[in-house]
């Protein structure tokens, strides 16, 4: 068959993988959004339904004070002994922790915190004991790939924490991931930061503790080298065997929004590579080094056909699966049933770090349209294409003297405008519609029965490039300003 990458569009950032119980899980990043890293399952590795979140609840990360791009860093997940372990970093309070489940349908545990700093934990079990590694310095000071053995019932350190291997020389060497395959210890790593630089390397050892040689054609993954490719930024990876023995590393990349257009708004998503063992042991990734935005493989068998939902709904999405809130929502001001949404606004506006009454679902692809029917009393509601509090363009509609106007708004660091501002009369009523490009998005108000463009705005202003950090374009329902009440019906996000 051939496959399309990514396999999981839109902001699903380091993902890792595991397998159990004849199902593979996978989880992603989630930084200052709620529910915390998102849990996907498929049965043949192109095919990912969500089925949860790891971080449900407060008491098991806070976000109140965690800044864009801060908070959920990348997980790992592990299933040992007929238990699921997720571990990941809160990088606002720099803690590492894991949670556990014995059924990944349900909750997920409190978090058990380990005394090792760094970034991207990664656990390894074998023989009753259980490895931890991240990123980091280790107790005698030395940098790299950081190892402790712990108790995996308290998250007590059992050894000092030592530097396993130092890469090969990229910057920020992070995302370990250790295995054992044919009797060898593997450590995976990703090197070159998450930007155009970013790379998979990876080394091997006869013992868990080291020592490790590295793969002598490393990196063993990137696209660094693919000037004028869609696809850039591959890195961040974790290996999984699938049941007929077959490698594959699945990996974080983006796409940009044209060949030569050197921006990614979409956030850095899920991509799929094939992995061959060669007979010395060392393995080679993808084609030649460098991931594709297609593979034929004979790997998985024609009957899997890759799926692609094209029209998001309220009635076909789940608010507690596709939908997410900016840090903890207030839940008093959130009614969410079938077919509707009502928010309650606040004076927290989309302007600050904290938590507007906003709920979103990632924009997964570049051309779509998305339409909203917006009813409202006070203050202002409506849409946001939100990358962060600095960077993000709001279609809405707000009360003002004598009646209501809908209004474009651009917000670009510094520079925040009203383009545009249509009178609506006396009913704070309209259909918002933004047209979604790869180089544009266009802004328009369906109001008594005629539509009236406001205007347009380029996409690269929302990307990665231009806003920094980690997380990608989320469409945003929004009211705020303290005695708004907004209903939202008929959305439709329509991918083309
Ligand atoms: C993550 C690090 C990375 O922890 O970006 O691409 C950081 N890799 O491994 C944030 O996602």
């Amino acid at each position: 068959m051939k496959f399309n990458n990514p396999v999981i569009k839109g902001f699903y950032p380091d993902p890792s993988i595991c397998k159990a119980n004849g199902s593979y899980y996978l989880v992603c990043s989630s930084f200052q959004y709620f529910p915390g890293v998102p849990l996907f399952e498929s049965k043949d590795l192109i095919n990912w339904t969500q089925i949860g979140h790891c971080l449900t609840r407060r008491s098991q990360v806070q976000l109140d004070t965690v800044g864009s791009s801060g908070g959920v860093f990348a997980p790992t997940i592990r299933h040992d002994n007929g238990r699921f372990y997720m571990t990941t970093t809160n990088d606002t309070t720099r803690q590492n922790f894991y949670v556990w489940t014995d059924d990944i349908y349900g909750e997920w545990s409190e978090p058990i915190f380990v005394d090792q700093g760094g970034i991207d934990p990664d656990l390894y079990f074998e023989g009753g004991k259980a490895y931890f590694m991240s990123n980091g310095t280790d107790d005698l000071g030395i940098g790299g790939i950081v190892q402790c053995q712990i108790d995996i019932e308290t998250g007590a350190k059992l050894t000092p924490s030592r530097s396993l291997w130092q890469g090969t020389g990229g910057r920020y060497l992070e995302s370990p991931h250790m295995y054992r395959i044919n009797g060898q210890y593997y450590l995976l790593a990703a090197e070159g930061g998450t930007e155009y630089g970013h790379m998979v390397t990876y080394a091997r050892g006869e013992s868990v503790t080291g020592p490790f040689e590295p793969y002598p054609h490393n990196p063993v993954l990137t696209n660094r080298n693919l000037g004028g490719y869609e696809l850039q930024g591959v890195g961040h990876s974790d290996l999984i065997q699938d049941d007929e023995g077959n490698w594959w590393l699945f990996h974080l990349g983006f796409r940009q929004i044209g060949r030569w257009l050197t921006f990614h708004h979409l956030g850095r998503e899920v991509f799929l590579a094939p992995v061959t063992f060669g007979e010395d042991g060392w393995f080679e990734a993808g084609h030649n080094g460098t991931t594709l935005t297609s593979f034929e493989t004979d790997r998985i068998p024609d009957s899997v056909v890759q799926r692609e939902k094209k029209v998001l709904t309220f009635e076909n999405t789940d608010w507690n699966l596709d939908w997410c809130y900016l840090r903890h929502p207030a839940p008093e001001n959130y009614k969410l049933e079938e077919g509707k949404a009502t928010l309650k606004g606040t004076a927290v506006t989309l302007d600050v770090p904290a938590s507007p009454t906003f709920i979103g679902i990632r924009q997964v692809d570049f051309e779509a349209t998305i339409a909203c029917d917006v009813r409202m009393t006070n203050g202002e509601a409506g849409i946001t294409l939100y990358m962060d509090e600095n960077h993000h363009y709001d279609l809405a509609i707000r009360k003002v003297e004598g009646g209501y106007q809908a209004i474009e708004r651009l917000n670009i660091g510094d520079i925040k405008s009203v383009e545009r501002e249509l009178a609506l009369g006396a009913e704070g009523h309209a259909t918002l519609i933004i047209r979604a490009g790869h180089e544009r998005y266009s802004f328009s108000v369906l109001a008594d029965g005629k539509e009236t463009p406001l205007g347009t705005a380029q996409t690269r202003y929302l990307s990665s490039e231009v806003a920094g950090g980690f997380t990608g374009v989320v469409i945003g329902l929004y009211a705020c300003g303290e005695d708004s009440l907004a209903e939202f019906t008929n959305f439709k996000c329509e991918y083309r």
